[in-house]
């Protein structure tokens, strides 16, 4: 009687979770720690800037979405971390190109670019292998893991440092000589002052070009084949000899939008 009361009656299944690996979450953890230290810093940047509307919403789309991906990883589930990954692989496809103009005597050109590109690759790494269950590494992996992990932040932040350092102490400046007879020319804010600059035709013209924003700027004239780049804080000198009578486009080939007009007359 008891047996046949019994059939059909599946065994009581004890399942023993195994417990979840966490180095890859630990790992896109550390990676959004960077990628949201990124964001800061623009943010910080925006502000010295005159805060610009563009830059603000663009220092505030920054900060959302690495600030998101990491309470993704963090608190998200494993197919969550499609998220943080994406986030990742695009901040490192937006920044890469951008990186050749992140000079290193740039601190707020060089520290974002940096951060956000290391931040964004370990995402996506650190997603993809949670993603496709890479399984935990060993312990021993897992100490060197977490060993070079903190010797390479320990090195970016000791590199961001000395950037901010030597963009501190290496302003270039123009000597009296260099600036005398020459027209003022300020890139403030993501602006050329004055947006329109006028020489006369067959004249030495002279520009001293100051930025005093906290990002590099270059003053490009394509027509006439010039350019300058500033570093943030620099004063440089462009010269050339006005040409053909006409107006020729003077612009700053990192930000789209920052542009100014060079008017020669006869
Ligand atoms: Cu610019």
């Amino acid at each position: 009687m008891q047996e046949s009361a019994l059939t059909g009656v599946r065994p009581i299944e004890v399942r023993v979770a195994k417990p979840r690996p966490q180095t890859w979450r630990y790992l896109g953890v550390a990676a959004h720690s960077l990628t949201v230290t990124a964001a800061i810093v623009l943010a910080v940047s925006v502000a010295f800037s005159g805060a610009e509307p563009v830059g603000l919403v663009m220092a505030a789309v920054v900060g959302t979405l690495t600030t998101a991906s990491l309470a993704t990883t963090v608190w998200g589930g494993r197919k969550g971390q499609v998220f943080p990954g994406l986030i990742g692989l695009l901040l490192a496809l937006l920044i890469a190109p951008a990186l050749p103009h992140s000079a290193f005597d740039s601190f707020f050109d060089f520290t974002p670019s940096i951060f956000g590109l290391v931040g964004g690759l370990t995402a996506l790494v650190a997603a993809v292998a949670e993603l496709t269950k890479r399984p935990e590494p060993r312990a021993s992996l897992q100490n060197l893991l977490s060993v070079g992990g903190g010797v390479a932040v320990a090195g970016l932040v000791t590199v961001s440092a000395v950037s901010g350092v030597v963009t501190l102490t290496g302003k270039s400046t123009l000597t009296d000589a260099e600036r005398a007879g020459s027209t003022a020319v300020t890139m403030k804010d993501f602006k050329f002052g004055p947006e329109t600059i006028t020489a006369t035709q067959g004249e030495e013209v002279k520009f001293a070009v100051k930025n005093s924003d906290p990002v590099i700027h270059d003053l490009k004239i394509k027509e006439l084949d010039l350019k300058v780049v500033v570093k943030p804080g620099s004063e440089k000198l462009l010269r050339f000899t006005a040409p053909q009578a006409g107006e020729y486009t003077i612009q700053c080939t990192l930000h789209g939008g920052m542009d100014g007009k060079l008017v020669i007359t006869q």
